[in-house]
């Protein structure tokens, strides 16, 4: 009983330490559970993706099990900054590492990455080289634009032209798209897809947003393809900003909207029913992109959102009607074309949605979103 006490005391002293009070694979702080055969301090949440690994890793509650001597003299030997040193040597530069909030599959990957394929553990390990040689080609399923059904495509990944292509047939010679990676971004929504390794990837096609919703059943091969897409962004980076480096470049690779979501808009008079809508605020390009649905594949119409100083500014508001409309929490949008009015489901939307705005409107613009926003009420 004497050891329990003294040995739980240990491990919480050890955990405090700066090096070990954040999850050795997400980053969360407070981690109460450790594998004791890796000697790696972990969140929860991590902890369970190691339980399902047990010919490399076993785990232990600091709390509630027990700990002799020599497992804590182990994990007093090894640690994170010990094992990251050994586990994470050489990570490439684009792959992404999973923090606390990404979805299951990424934070799944990463473990099995670096515990059990090795993959970070020495230069040009096989698994790396998948994803970092340039070109990656497969199948994939794809959401079908007209319905909900997902069907095999093919695509292939190049670096050398910067483009990802998709075939219809495995056999087919022409593509049914070349996306540059110019606006490129690939991001997981498995949520809003309905599948665990859902992939959403965006671009622009003739100045409109598109998106492809995809998805591998094995989590191995769509953690690769994301991988694989962000190293091919990161080579096309470097070719737009010769003399940037890497580190400024690294943020840009793949973006996540400021806010979307469903919200309810009428038409320019105001008399128009309202429609529920999918809105997508990108602070980047200060573009408000809306689809008919979260699972569209083409926009239905972007809004420019500039400055105040320039008539742009949000605020709370009833409709003038409310045919068409569910919700009740309204808000309305001056832009110097015209007053958009838009209703959401919760007030905590409403809310969010205001903050967002106010925090694009509230940026200065460049001279790129001057261009931007002479071409979109150009198009209106
Ligand atoms: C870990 O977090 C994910 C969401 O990020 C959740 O779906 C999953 O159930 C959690 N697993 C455990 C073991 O808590
Ligand atoms: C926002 O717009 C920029 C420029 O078009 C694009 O590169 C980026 O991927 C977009 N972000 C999202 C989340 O789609
Ligand atoms: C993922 C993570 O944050 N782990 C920590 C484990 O310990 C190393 C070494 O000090 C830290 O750098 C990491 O932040
Ligand atoms: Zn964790």
């Amino acid at each position: 009983m004497a050891n329990w006490d003294r040995n739980k005391r240990f491990l919480l002293e050890m955990v405090k330490q700066p090096s070990n009070n954040l999850c050795a694979d997400c980053g969360s702080s407070e981690p109460d559970w450790a594998s004791y055969t890796l000697g790696i301090f972990l969140c929860v949440n991590c902890s369970g993706t190691h339980r399902n690994l047990p010919d490399i890793s076993k785990i232990k509650s600091i709390l509630l099990d027990f700990w002799d001597d020599a497992l804590v003299e182990f994990m007093r030997e090894n640690g994170n900054a010990t094992a990251k040193a050994r586990f994470e040597k050489c990570v490439p530069p684009f792959y992404y590492r999973p923090q606390e909030k990404d979805c299951c599959i990424l934070k799944d990957q990463w473990i099995r990455a670096k515990y059990e394929r090795l993959e970070f553990s020495e230069e040009g390990n096989y698994y790396q080289q998948a994803y970092s040689s340039g070109i990656y080609e497969g199948t994939l399923w794809k959401k079908s634009n007209d319905n909900k059904q997902f069907v095999r495509r093919r695509f292939l990944l190049s670096q050398k032209d910067l483009s990802l292509r998709y075939f219809v047939n495995d056999d087919s010679k022409t593509p049914k798209a070349v996306i540059s990676m110019k606006d490129l971004n690939a991001i997981f929504q498995p949520e809003k897809i309905g599948h665990a390794h859902g992939l959403q990837i965006s671009y622009q096609q003739e100045g409109r947003g598109r998106n492809l919703f995809v998805y591998h059943d094995n989590g191995q091969e769509i953690v690769f393809w994301f991988n694989a897409i962000r190293a091919t962004r990161l080579s096309y980076l470097k070719r737009l900003n010769p003399s940037a480096l890497e580190e400024e470049l690294i943020p840009l690779i793949t973006r996540t909207s400021l806010k979307e979501g469903y919200m309810e808009k009428t038409g320019p008079t105001q008399w128009e029913p309202f429609k529920r809508r999918w809105f997508i605020l990108n602070a980047t390009d200060r573009k408000l992109l809306y689809f008919k649905t979260s699972l569209d594949a083409v926009e239905l119409g972007a809004v420019f959102i500039g400055t105040e100083s320039h008539g742009y500014s949000v605020k709370e508001c009833q409709p003038k009607h409310t045919r068409g409309c569910k919700w009740r929490c309204g808000f309305s949008m001056e832009t110097p074309d015209r007053q958009f009015v838009f209703m959401c489901e919760q007030e905590q939307d409403q809310k969010e949605w205001l903050e967002a705005f106010r925090e694009v409107i509230s940026q200065p613009m460049t001279p790129q979103h001057y261009t931007t926003e002479a071409s979109l009420r150009r198009r209106t």
